[in-house]
């Protein structure tokens, strides 16, 4: 997935800063997880923050009548880009609106002046073909001068679009003008992988029902999920196999940690929420599933798979060419004239075909 979201984590930002002060598109996260994380060395952790980053953000139309944030132009996508801070970054995005339309980059959790609000309201919207700075800046927690104690940054945060379609931005939102945030305290744990969920309205990642993405990893790897809500509707995120902590990094921090572990979370419109596992931790490898748990949304497709591969590389039980997820009842006829479509169109009925494909593993 961190491929197809143009993710740009700790080694994109040092590409692109070595390259030349501003953060290219990296096309993906190839180089950042080929270990799975051997059971017997710590984890990396997070630097202390306190740089200052630069980034270039487009949005535009994509083919499918969707619209996109991305690193490069003529390549958008959905989710946008995952964004990595660490408390006391500043991060200025530089954004080009290649849309017929005003839009805008809008944050949650971060600091920002109301220059960089991201609304008509406060004029920092972006016209067609114009462009703008927008100023994200974050910090640790601290004790305030009259003693009370003062929230850091750090969080699984998200970013989108607040004026497409109405003052509200819920056109944009509605396209897939959205993306991942995530502020990292220093010493948090750091993942092999990050994959970006997120349920807008009835789909994962603007994907129609039954076309949910799929995300691989090794078993043992230490994977990062964000999973962001967004549209009208209420939906919880359960994943087959596997449980996390209910807290800011979804991660316990010993025996007495008092947080709930969890294997399914109730979450709504703009929540954002994150945690990490470890892939086939005392399972194994295997086709797992994670869905929304409202039963009506799973069955119209909220659902997909962590494909979690042995170090050989197969999947126990998993059959590519078959499809894994449970399709709807269909009628006789219903059935019989999809079958009929699929036929003229020369493929195979849905499922069939590359459903990893989809999964956002843009293999390059
Ligand atoms: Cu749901």
């Amino acid at each position: 997935m961190s491929e197809a979201n143009g993710s740009i984590g700790r080694r994109g930002f040092h590409r692109g800063l070595l390259a030349g002060g501003a953060v290219l598109a990296t096309g993906g996260l190839t180089s950042m997880s080929q270990s799975s994380a051997a059971a017997d060395t710590p984890p990396k952790t997070a630097p202390a923050g306190g740089e200052v980053k630069h980034l270039t953000m487009y949005c535009e139309k994509m083919a499918d009548g969707m619209t996109g944030y991305g690193l490069e132009k003529g390549k958008p996508s959905i989710p946008g880009p995952l964004i990595e801070l660490n408390e006391g970054d500043t991060l200025h995005i530089e954004f080009h609106n290649l849309l017929d339309v005003d839009a805008s980059l809008h944050a949650h959790g971060v600091d920002y002046e109301i220059s960089s609000d991201g609304t008509r309201q406060s004029n920092s919207h972006v016209e067609p073909g114009g462009s703008r700075t927008y100023t994200w800046r974050t910090h640790a927690p601290g004790r305030r001068k009259d003693g009370t104690w003062r929230p850091g940054s750090a969080g699984y945060w998200n970013y989108h679009d607040h004026v497409v379609g109405t003052d509200h931005g819920t056109g944009g939102l509605r396209q897939g003008l959205y993306g991942g945030l995530i502020v990292r305290r220093k010493g948090d744990i750091l993942p092999d992988k990050t994959f970006q969920i997120v349920f807008n309205d009835m789909t994962v990642n603007n994907k129609p029902g039954h076309e949910s993405p799929n995300f691989e990893a090794t078993v043992g790897d230490r994977i990062e999920v964000l999973s962001i809500t967004h549209g009208e509707f209420y939906h919880t995120f359960h994943m087959h196999g596997h449980r996390w902590a209910d807290n800011r990094t979804g991660l316990l921090t010993g025996p007495d940690d008092p947080s709930p572990v969890i294997d399914n979370k109730i979450t709504g419109p703009a929540d954002s929420f994150g945690f990490q596992f470890i892939a086939g931790e005392g399972v194994g490898a295997g086709a797992w599933m994670y869905h929304c748990h409202v039963q009506s949304h799973s069955d119209m497709g909220m659902a997909g798979l962590f494909l979690i591969a042995k170090a050989d590389g197969t999947i126990p039980g998993y059959d590519p060419d078959a499809p894994h997820h449970t399709a709807p009842k269909k009628s006789s006829k219903e059935a019989a004239e999809e079958k009929k479509a699929a036929e003229k169109k020369g493929e195979a009925q849905s499922g069939k075909g590359s459903q990893a494909e989809s999964g956002g593993h843009a293999h390059h």
